[in-house]
């Protein structure tokens, strides 16, 4: 098997330059400074020939880097346009780098001294230069001077809540400091003593009659749409837990308010920003497995092992899981033409549920959900020349198979994936606050229309299957 970490993914021209000595860089080169010029323009020095491979954003946010400004597209654009770089390549994944020493021919690979000893593993390819770095300016610096801090306030106390004032910390332009509850007791305990929200509030008007330039909303689902509503009028981002609202025509109002008010709205489906998953979406656009005929995906958490209050568990399996494994089978197949649902109840919720859709060209998502029964929580995409298989937990995407009915093709793509993996989705509303972009390419409020529908249509499923059983 194939490690692809290691296998050359992109194919440029051969490179013919006889008796030419190549030097390669590379770099994020968010903002390009002169700090970022003054390499490149001595590691051009160092031959004729000066290669600059400039990270993608999967790619960086994998390796931790969360709070890039600009898109890639653009940092590539700033340099292409340096008359001094012959050639400008994008860089993808950890081991690219040694394949490039070979594929290129490299004479010199180049870097800041801010990684001396890091790249020394390059030596069996190349040879490896470190060069002094300016001191005195970085981007990070930059974006500090450049971008206001966007503080986030936190709607709602929950079990979730403190992870997510963690994972937050590794987000640098975002800070929270407000948390809003009607639980005035529990907010009272809860700033008491912590060190980042000092604000509790008990009236929703007045918090977000506050400097806060966004929400998250971590609530039970009932209330979302009120929140979400206020907060859109009060000129606040939303970030908010699924489903955005439990009626269609709700949900309808509340994507034309956050257009009106030109606010992003985003629902909180981790899966959808992180790196390994947004990697997945690409390899399957590629074609490499051919027509996608099905998509499975499961998901199941025995709550009650968990010390989940009943109140919570009662909201059912559909309501709790489902997103995910739709996320999955909107983002793969897209728009469903049939939705079908296999329930088992236990007092009046389901405790699991076999929600089976069908698509364009009668491929099939199957999307299986519990929190009453334990079973594998892996998803298979299946195409005509071989499928994509995600171990368990395949929603907290880390590694994933290419797999071929010749063994011999098949690859791997493997990820880090930092703490709970919620810093990712924080650092995407985020920049999409920074950027002055609404939409998330990874998350379009078609998917989340999409995703937020199999939800009401079980809900209405259940309730016509109440009816007639009377
Ligand atoms: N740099 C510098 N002086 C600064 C800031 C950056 O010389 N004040 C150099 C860095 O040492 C690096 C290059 O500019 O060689 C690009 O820096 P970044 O955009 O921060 O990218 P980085 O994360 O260092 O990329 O594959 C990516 C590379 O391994 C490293």
């Amino acid at each position: 098997m194939i490690d692809k970490n290691v296998k050359v993914i992109y194919s440029k021209k051969e490179i013919s330059l006889k008796n030419k000595k190549i030097i390669i860089t590379y770099g994020t080169y968010d903002m390009l400074h002169h700090g970022h010029m003054r390499l490149l323009k001595r590691a051009k020095e160092l031959g004729d020939y000066l290669i600059v491979g400039v990270t993608d954003e999967i790619y960086d946010r994998s390796r931790g880097k969360l709070n890039v400004s600009e898109s890639t597209k653009k940092r590539m654009k700033a340099i292409e346009e340096l008359d001094f770089v012959d050639k400008v390549i994008l860089e993808t994944h950890k081991n690219q780098k040694a394949e490039d020493m070979v594929k290129y021919n490299v004479d010199i690979f180049a870097i800041g001294d801010d990684w001396v000893g890091a790249f020394d593993y390059l030596n069996e390819y190349t040879k490896v230069h470190y060069l002094a770095r300016t001191e005195g300016i970085s981007s990070t610096k930059l974006r500090k001077e450049t971008f206001d801090i966007i503080k986030i306030g936190m709607v709602g106390l929950g079990h979730d809540t403190q992870a997510f004032i963690d994972e937050a910390e590794f987000v640098s332009n975002v800070k929270i400091n407000r948390i809003y509850s009607e639980d005035f007791i529990a907010i009272k305990a809860f700033t008491k003593d912590n060190e980042e929200i000092r604000y509790g509030h008990d009236n929703y008007d007045e918090f977000l009659d506050t400097s806060i330039k966004a929400v998250y909303v971590n609530t039970t689902a009932e209330k979302h749409y009120t929140l979400i509503k206020k907060a859109l009028e009060a000129g606040k981002h939303v970030l908010c837990e699924n489903p955005l609202a439990i009626d269609k025509n709700e949900l309808k109002e509340l994507l034309s308010l956050a257009k009106k008010e030109n606010k992003v709205l985003l629902t909180a489906l981790r899966t959808a920003f992180l790196p390994a998953f947004s990697q997945l979406l690409k390899e399957l656009d590629s074609g490499v497995i051919g027509d996608i005929r099905e998509v499975r995906a499961t998901r199941t958490n025995l709550l009650k092992e968990m010390n989940y209050p009943d109140s919570f568990i009662a909201q059912g399996a559909t309501n709790l899981f489902a997103s995910y494994p739709s996320l999955l089978v909107n983002k793969v197949l897209g728009k469903r033409e049939n939705i079908s649902f296999f329930d088992q109840l236990e007092d009046g919720y389901d405790t699991s549920n076999l929600i089976v859709t069908t698509h364009k060209n009668g491929a099939l998502g199957v999307a299986r959900v519990a929190t009453g029964m334990k079973s594998e929580g892996d998803a298979v995409i299946s195409g005509n020349k071989g499928y994509i298989y995600i171990p368990s937990p395949w929603w907290q995407t880390k590694i994933f198979y290419v797999r071929f009915e010749d063994e011999h093709k098949s690859y791997t793509y493997n990820y880090e994936l930092e703490g709970c993996g919620l810093r990712y989705m924080i650092a995407e509303f985020s920049s999409l606050i920074q950027r002055g972009n609404r939409k998330s390419k990874k998350l379009m409020p078609s998917d989340m229309v999409a995703i937020n529908r199999v939800l009401l249509d079980y809900n209405e499923f259940k309730k016509e299957n109440k009816e007639e059983g009377k």
